[in-house]
């Protein structure tokens, strides 16, 4: 019998932290709790020179956006244009406004995006101990609209993990730690404050946008990797957000245990930590390498979805 399938979340996760109650029984918010008016504040305070980044990926591309396998892309079609008014499917408006309209289909879970706390669980519990049958039919509890409410607004840390070890991207499957993070800060001059938003960047999603990773069969992503003192360490800095330019936020497959997006159950099931996925971070990393200034301030909302599992951003980096 393999490790798989004796490990399960349940007992890997028996004596980490977690937050259920901490804000309340009805919080769906979560470790955005720690986003105080002094946190955006503070990160207000970081912004020096007014450069301004925006860090969501394109939409509906035509050469069709990175997906989770399982997922498949954004679809944009044209609705109304202006060859609809020339064969006259369209007609003009009153005074002779003439428009384009367009309709996109696609998965929350798709593009740049924020997962609603209840978006993922185990042992049919969800965040802060709501059932798992509260999805059924759409969240109605733990989605994804209390946080577009709220926003993600406070001091944000850019940790260039791929800089930090020498490569344009890491490789498929590499990992790191939260110790990792804590060196790579070290070396990029910049502290890792309790509550800032953390902002890793792998190459990753650049790599998949230029054709340099296929998403396929086997896809294994390069991300943290889960440990009991990743998770403490988590919770002990109270970090509200991480985002990353990976599809998922972590590494596809826990190595030791085989066990599949740990993270998702220990951060943000149980700490209730969100996840901001697939931010292109590439422009942001370029000027902070220059400048050596990797702190800033971040703000974001995920798109207000009624009783969705996720919404599309596109978050806000300015130094
Ligand atoms: C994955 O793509 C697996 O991550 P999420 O569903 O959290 O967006």
């Amino acid at each position: 019998m393999s490790a798989t399938d004796t490990i399960t979340l349940r007992r890997l996760l028996a004596d980490a932290p977690n937050r259920w109650g901490h804000w309340g029984a009805d919080d769906e918010i979560g470790a955005l709790n720690y986003l105080t008016s002094d946190e955006v504040k503070r990160g207000l305070a970081t912004v020096r020179h007014g450069r301004t980044f925006t860090l969501g990926v394109p939409v509906a591309t035509q050469e069709g956006d990175a997906v989770f396998p399982g997922r498949w892309p954004a679809k944009h079609f044209m609705v109304a244009d202006k060859a609809g008014f020339e064969n006259g499917h369209w007609q003009p408006l009153a005074g002779g406004l003439e428009f384009a309209d367009d309709y996109i289909t696609g998965f929350a879970q798709a593009g740049t995006h924020c997962d609603a706390l209840g978006h993922m669980w185990f042992d049919d519990t969800l965040w802060n101990g709501f059932a798992a049958s509260s999805t059924n039919g759409g969240m109605t509890k733990a989605g994804i609209m209390p946080i577009a409410e709220r926003g993600i607004v406070g001091r944000g840390v850019l940790l260039d993990m791929a800089r930090f070890r020498g490569k344009p991207m890491l490789d498929r499957a590499e990992t790191f730690t939260h110790c990792d993070l804590m060196e790579c800060a070290q070396a990029q001059g910049v502290d890792i404050l309790p509550r800032s938003i953390l902002l890793v960047r792998t190459g990753w999603v650049g790599a998949l946008a230029a054709g340099h990773q296929a998403i396929g069969e086997g896809y294994w992503e390069p991300g943290l990797t889960f440990s009991l003192d990743l998770v403490r360490w988590f919770d002990k800095m109270q970090i509200p957000c991480l985002v990353t330019d990976t599809l998922a936020n972590e590494t596809t497959y826990e190595p030791e245990t085989g066990l599949m997006l740990v993270l998702h159950a220990a951060l943000m099931r149980n700490l209730g930590v969100v996840f901001t996925e697939m931010a292109s971070l590439d422009a942001l990393a370029t000027d902070c390498a220059l400048d050596r200034r990797y702190e800033g301030f971040y703000c974001a909302s995920p798109a207000k979805v009624s009783k969705g599992t996720g919404g599309s951003a596109n978050p806000v980096f300015i130094k």
